[in-house]
């Protein structure tokens, strides 16, 4: 029987489990990044767990998201990360050399190679044909100590791409319409593998758009083949000698298939405040925006740059907005410089922001009070852009541009000006010298650690009985956002017990206090959930820091993968409803009793749980596999590590 992409790479990778849908299974890693923002922390964990150097084919260690550097902390988590990647092996990619899933794309990313990173938009590199997956830093550090990092086995839904796609609309809108068919529930479990005839007229950055944001959708990952294309763009960055050829048999088969015709595809956004509330540009048109902002993992190519500059040359910016552009990387950078693309952003009144996160992660760039906002990143939860009341529309480039110029949401084709014709290199400026590439002679190396980083804290084994009180209890699509706020708190990263000050900050900021009074008499903390929580980023704070606060149990109606994961990581416990009724009945600061976990658990029973201030008794269920148990029993994953080696 012929297979599928995935099943291709699965195959070579397994070392742990059968390949069963459904199943857990342990994959072999090739790569891992990291990104600074949760990398200090996934280092801090590899240093506890005492590999002596990392284990993976290539491992890279970027430095994007907090350059803002207002105060010590950040630079000095910068000579941290410096440090310790020269210590371990591991290649640095200095602050200014870009977002780390563009320039991994650009540099590093292999065909048929499996790479997981601490980041949830990792699977960008699966516009080159890389199974990329995001994961918590705990997770990549046993990987790149050369552990299995463990997937459920997953379903494969072909999106079966055909046509062409029109002037004017783009990659961006081929992901938005994914989210409207998919939305951002209910496909935990799942891979979307790209094919059809559609595919041979998108370049590996455009892909790389699709495969981003396909992320918010809650997939595994998403990944197109290695094709001729993808040969061209490796024969652009010379890395020709990294090309092979990846493609579905004819007779694969798959779990589900979409069909999606390129040319009857229209500029489309994503409404506040979810990447899943897609409606066409045309039905939105004429509201009136204050702010601009091109750039992110998503949208900041070189494509997606000539072509803004193309439509923005000889115009200025709409007097009513604020306009700002990040290129993705450096050799972006290069590239529009060396091309003249540059020169027409600045004459047409961008302020040319660095080659980092920037506004997406909402650590600058934050838009005023009620500011409508475009956007071509791919989250606009609420308070995420750094200020609550703010509305973000995710756009395309194209029509992101329109706004700059009308200062109001434009469909870009009516803009009555022709389609700027760009044309790629054929080959890009290739400049390795922002990374630093690691040397023999590691043992004299010192780790440098400032103030501010502190180490990663370990949990105690599971208690024989829960017994505790639920401190919060929240509705459907609670985002790690709303968990773990980003923004100006990402200073503290590496400093656990600070930055879990601010756990639910937007929430209820009460929350982390009253977690802590009860932490000191012994009583277990709770939350409580609707669907899909802990939707979003990868970051594994929104579990280590509610763990240091003494949480023990989430309770949910159901819990987004990579956040699942991170929960069993830190030893607390994710249970799940078993019908709406109960989540319904509890409440917030109710006393609850999970009697006989460990017995139930270790049975693979269901869960008892007794309200005691309701006086109502019912089952939870979970769905753990017995390596995740036991590592729920250890307390976590570091000590569970800790433990077996
Ligand atoms: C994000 O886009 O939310 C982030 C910041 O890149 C996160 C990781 C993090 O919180 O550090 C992600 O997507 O995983
Ligand atoms: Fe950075 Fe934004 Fe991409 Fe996250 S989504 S990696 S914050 S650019």
């Amino acid at each position: 029987m012929g297979k599928n992409i995935v099943e291709k790479i699965l195959e070579k990778h397994i070392v742990d489990g059968r390949m069963e849908k459904g199943k857990e299974i342990g994959i072999k890693i090739d790569q891992t990044l990291t990104q600074d923002a949760t990398g200090t922390m996934a280092y801090l964990q590899f240093e506890t767990l005492g590999f002596s150097e990392i284990k993976t084919e290539l491992s890279v260690s970027y430095v994007d998201h907090n350059t803002i550097q207002v105060g010590f902390e950040n630079f000095d988590d910068h000579k941290y990360l410096r440090s310790v990647a020269s210590k371990y092996g591991i290649i640095f990619s200095r602050p200014g050399n870009g977002i780390c899933h563009q320039v991994h794309l650009e540099r590093f990313a292999r065909p048929g190679k499996t790479l997981v990173g601490s980041d949830s938009h990792t699977p960008t590199a699966g516009g080159i044909g890389s199974f990329a997956m995001g994961a918590g830093g705990l997770d990549v550090a046993v990987a790149m100590g050369g552990g299995p990092f463990y997937i459920t086995y997953p379903k494969v839904i072909k999106v079966n791409l055909k046509g062409k796609l029109k002037q004017w609309v783009s990659a961006k809108d081929v992901v938005l319409k994914v989210l409207e068919i998919l939305t951002t529930k209910g496909n935990v479990g799942c891979v979307l593998e790209y094919g059809g005839e559609g595919i041979k007229n998108l370049t590996v950055p455009e892909r790389a758009t699709i495969t981003n944001m396909g992320a918010e959708t809650g997939v595994t990952t998403s990944i197109f083949p290695s094709d001729d294309v993808t040969r061209e763009f490796m024969i652009a960055q010379r890395r020709e000698d990294q090309w092979i050829e990846l493609k579905a048999d004819p007779d694969a088969k798959y779990d589900r298939e979409i069909e999606i015709d390129l040319s009857k595809l229209e500029p489309m956004a994503a409404c506040p405040h979810s990447p899943g509330n897609v409606k066409r540009v045309k039905d939105i048109e004429g509201i009136k925006i204050d702010q601009v902002a091109i750039g992110s993992c998503t949208n900041s190519s070189l494509r997606d740059l000539l072509i803004v500059a193309g439509i923005l040359e000889g115009k200025t910016a709409h007097k009513d907005i604020e306009f700002g552009v990040a290129p993705g990387s450096r050799q972006v950078l290069e590239m529009i410089t060396e091309l003249g693309a540059l020169e027409s952003l600045v004459k047409s009144g961008a302020r040319i922001l660095e080659s980092a996160c920037g506004f997406c992660i909402g650590n600058s760039f934050a838009p005023g009070t009620n500011s409508v906002c475009l956007r071509t990143n791919n989250r606009n939860f609420e308070g995420r852009s750094g200020t609550k009341s703010a509305q973000v529309y995710l756009v395309s480039p194209e029509t992101a541009a329109a706004g700059v110029i009308t200062g109001e949401i434009t469909d870009p084709r009516d803009l009555g000006i022709e389609y700027p014709d760009i044309k790629l290199p054929e080959r890009f400026i290739i400049d390795d010298s922002m990374f630093i590439f690691p040397m023999p002679e590691r043992e004299k190396i010192e780790i440098l650690r400032g103030p501010n980083i502190k180490p990663a804290p370990k949990n105690t084994p599971l208690p024989s009985v829960i017994r505790g009180e639920v401190m919060l209890k929240v509705g459907d699509k609670i985002t790690t956002d709303h968990i773990m706020p980003a923004g100006a708190r990402l200073k503290y990263r590496s400093n656990v017990p600070k930055y879990a000050e601010f756990v639910f900050e937007i929430v209820d900021s009460t929350f982390p206090e009253r977690c802590l009074k009860n932490k000191e008499k012994d009583i277990h903390n709770i939350i409580v959930a609707g669907l899909s929580y802990g939707q979003g980023s990868s970051r594994e704070h929104a579990a280590l820091c509610p763990m240091y606060l003494g949480v023990k149990a989430v309770l949910a109606m159901s819990i987004e993968r990579i956040h699942h994961a991170n929960l069993v990581n830190f030893g607390i416990l994710p249970l799940i409803f078993k019908n709406e009724e109960e989540y319904n009945t509890i409440e917030q600061g109710d006393s609850l009793e999970m009697p006989k976990i460990i017995e139930e658990l270790k049975a693979g029973k269901e869960i008892t749980v007794r309200n005691l201030t309701k006086n109502k008794e019912f089952k939870a269920i979970y769905e753990l596999s017995e390596r995740q148990k036991d590592i729920i029993l250890a307390g976590g994953l570091l000590p569970y590590t800790a433990g077996s080696r």
